[in-house]
């Protein structure tokens, strides 16, 4: 951590990213991280290749987020987050690498450290969780700016403090937040109670795959991209609707199956804490956290459902 202030302390210039499909830690953490630069007196942007999702706009500073990166060459240095892997980063990754400064916070645990200077706590809920520890230790003050992104970082990567990930820490940092003027209820009415009619329109569709295997230990879902267009809706409508298959009594482990093209799946799995996940999607390239994981697997929808129940019950 204290490189990493130093590395703030000594450049003036910074770039900040983070992996495509965004989520509620990789947009709060990036403008929560933005107005401490800001607030500093530094230059920064944020550099993002997906559009923001719609849930998340209100998030303060969302304007800024650029979605088109040219050279890289007048950053001092770029932070990365929220990402095992730097091609997490989406296309703009390897002119990234090329950089001399990179530093790379994230706490998923199949994060080995490969990319820039790394500061990596998988026991961390989220990215919002390790900025805040380190603001604290900067001694950098939380306005209602920084507050209100990295409240929104941690609510959205616990499951609304719901996953094995929350602990005394992510209570505490919490609630210094709400006291610096981040409002609980009206965040998770903008993020939760403001469904497009398409993601439910899709969700309708969706829940006519629900199936089980291993004697209802596995629930699997799987949406096609001619669902989505009949719903008229994008792959992010999508997000945690397989929490709602492992939200299914007796169920261990839910798979969630995305077509990417023909013959390509996302498989998005998460378990109720018991079996590893990461140690699944390590299997086909992929990795995360212990109980919500991501790979992607090529073949028809049911082969790669019973490569994956196969993993999933070889443990
Ligand atoms: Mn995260």
């Amino acid at each position: 951590m204290n490189r990493i202030i130093d590395v703030i302390a000594s450049n003036r210039s910074f770039l900040i990213t983070s992996h495509v499909r965004l989520d509620g830690d990789a947009v709060g953490s990036e403008l929560a991280l933005y107005h401490l630069l800001k607030n500093l007196g530094k230059e920064a942007v944020v550099y993002n290749e997906d559009e923001t999702p719609g849930n998340y706009r209100f998030l303060p500073g969302t304007e800024v987020i650029v979605h088109f990166l040219g050279t890289v060459d007048h950053f001092d240095a770029a932070f990365v987050l929220d990402c095992s892997e730097i091609s997490r980063v989406g296309d703009a990754a390897s002119r990234i690498l090329g950089m001399k400064t990179i530093i790379n916070i994230d706490h998923h645990i199949s994060n080995t450290g490969s990319f820039g200077l790394s500061f990596a706590d998988p026991g961390a809920s989220s990215v919002g969780e390790l900025l805040y520890r380190l603001i604290e230790k900067m001694g950098a003050p939380v306005t209602r700016e920084i507050a209100v992104n990295l409240y929104t970082a941690i609510v959205t990567d616990t499951g609304s403090f719901r996953y094995s990930n929350t602990g005394e820490d992510t209570f505490r940092i919490a609630g210094k937040l709400v006291k610096m003027g981040a409002d609980p209820y009206g965040i998770a009415e903008k993020i939760y109670e403001n469904n497009p009619k398409e993601r439910i329109r899709l969700l309708e569709k969706v829940l006519g795959t629900l199936e089980f295997a291993w004697d209802g230990r596995i629930s699997t879902l799987w949406v096609s991209r001619q669902m989505l267009k009949d719903a008229g809706a994008l792959p992010e409508h999508t997000d945690n609707f397989v929490d709602l298959a492992r939200s299914v009594e007796g169920v261990e482990v839910a798979a969630f199956f995305t077509e990417m093209e023909k013959n390509l799946y996302k498989v998005s799995l998460r378990s109720k804490g018991r079996i590893n996940v990461a140690k699944v999607a390590g299997r086909f390239g992929g990795g995360g956290h212990f109980s919500a994981a991501a790979c992607k697997i090529e073949g028809g929808l049911e082969g790669v459902k019973n490569r994956i129940v196969q993993a999933v019950m070889a443990g």
